[in-house]
């Protein structure tokens, strides 16, 4: 990665000088902001058609609520796919980003890329779409994992490609090839549970190095990306553009804060700065440039998937509450028998 040298005009804002998008755009139009660090979250690839976790009622842990999980998470736990992979792969089918297009939001990463600006990307989405649109591999960090890859989550064995397209698209469990493994093999997602990307660690110093920090579609609530915003140095403009207000922006006064969707905020930025019609012209060949995968064409909805896995699990709670009135009857039965045998008295 190129690092820049920091010969360069402060971005830090003074006392008296209102912080806000046009005065961030004309700072980066002057030079004086040459280094974006960029954090992002499922909200930025909610327009592409994968929904985020929390959003109430669009969100994935309320739409999995006919699962009657112990709790939402648990379907991205480690502890829970290690004894029940069924859920994760009930879904994987929708969840998988094989046909989605990246984003307008997507673009302009790439857009600030091209123009020397994008010091660096975290992202937490596992969906890889940054790269799609063109942000290059060596300014992005999936701090999640994402796709690309699988390997048995119990003895780490590799799995190939073509047998793990399969799995996701009919929705069965693929298991390790290792017969005396057999353990659930999973994409190279980080669940909760696991750590993250050692990497991590490394590439969280370049946030102190940022003149912008920019969040984009994420509620801060999962660690340690979480912390990334608070990272960045006093004085230094931080721009959240999502749906709520999220962690602690709004309290520095170089903060600003675009509640609404990141494809409008990004439009809006792209406006301050000049760059509206190239940042469409090149969110149109991102578009273009990535083709579907047959794989997952034709696949089932979310809640199709959702509704096939709760009525699957409805039949296994019959299957065993059958065997517990079984047993209960047959309990009830011996006890009849120990009841009726007359008591010894010796
Ligand atoms: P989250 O907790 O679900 O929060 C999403 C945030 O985005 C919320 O604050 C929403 O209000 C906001 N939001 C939703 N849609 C939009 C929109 N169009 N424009 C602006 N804001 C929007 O998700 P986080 O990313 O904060 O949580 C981290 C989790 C989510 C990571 O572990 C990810 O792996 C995981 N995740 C990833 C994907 C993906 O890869 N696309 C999808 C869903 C969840």
């Amino acid at each position: 990665m190129t690092s820049k040298t920091d010969t360069k005009p402060q971005a830090m804002a003074h006392a008296d000088e209102v912080v806000n998008l046009e005065t961030v755009a004309s700072r980066i139009k002057n030079g004086q902001i040459t280094r974006v660090v960029v954090l992002t979250g499922a909200g930025i690839s909610t327009a592409a058609g994968i929904p985020d976790f929390r959003s109430p009622s669009t969100g994935l842990y309320d739409r999995l609520a006919p699962l009657n999980l112990p709790y939402p998470e648990a379907i991205f736990h480690i502890s829970y796919f290690s004894h029940t992979p069924e859920p994760f792969y009930a879904i994987a089918q929708a969840r998988h980003p094989g046909n989605l297009k990246p984003t307008i939001s997507h673009t302009f990463l790439a857009l600030l890329a091209e123009k020397n600006l994008l010091h660096f990307v975290f992202t937490q989405n596992i969906d890889g779409l940054e790269q799609d649109a063109g942000v290059p591999v060596d300014k992005i960090l999936w701090a999640h994992g994402n796709w690309k890859s699988q390997h048995c989550w119990k003895c780490k064995a590799g799995y190939p490609d073509d047998l793990m397209k399969k799995a996701i698209r009919e929705g069965e469990v693929p298991y390790c090839l290792k017969p005396e493994c057999g353990g659930a093999v999973k994409p190279d997602v980080v669940f909760f549970g696991q750590s993250l990307p050692l990497e991590f660690d490394e590439r969280e110093k370049l946030v102190l190095e940022a003149d912008l920090m920019l969040v984009m579609g994420t509620s801060l609530k999962v660690a340690p990306c979480s912390r990334l915003p608070r990272l960045v140095k006093e004085g230094t403009p931080r721009i959240l553009i999502n749906m709520e207000r999220c962690g602690d922006f709004g309290n520095r006064i170089e903060d600003v804060c675009m509640l609404g969707s990141c494809d409008d905020g990004v439009r809006k930025f792209a406006d301050e700065l000049g760059w509206r019609e190239e940042l469409e012209a090149l969110w149109q060949s991102a578009v273009e440039v990535k083709g579907d995968d047959q794989a997952f064409e034709g696949g089932s909805s979310l809640d199709e998937c959702i509704a096939k896995v709760a009525s699957q699990m409805d039949e296994r709670m019959k299957i065993s509450y059958g065997h517990k009135r079984m047993l209960e009857s047959h309990l009830s039965n011996k006890l009849a028998q120990i009841m009726a045998k007359p008591v010894s008295q010796d």
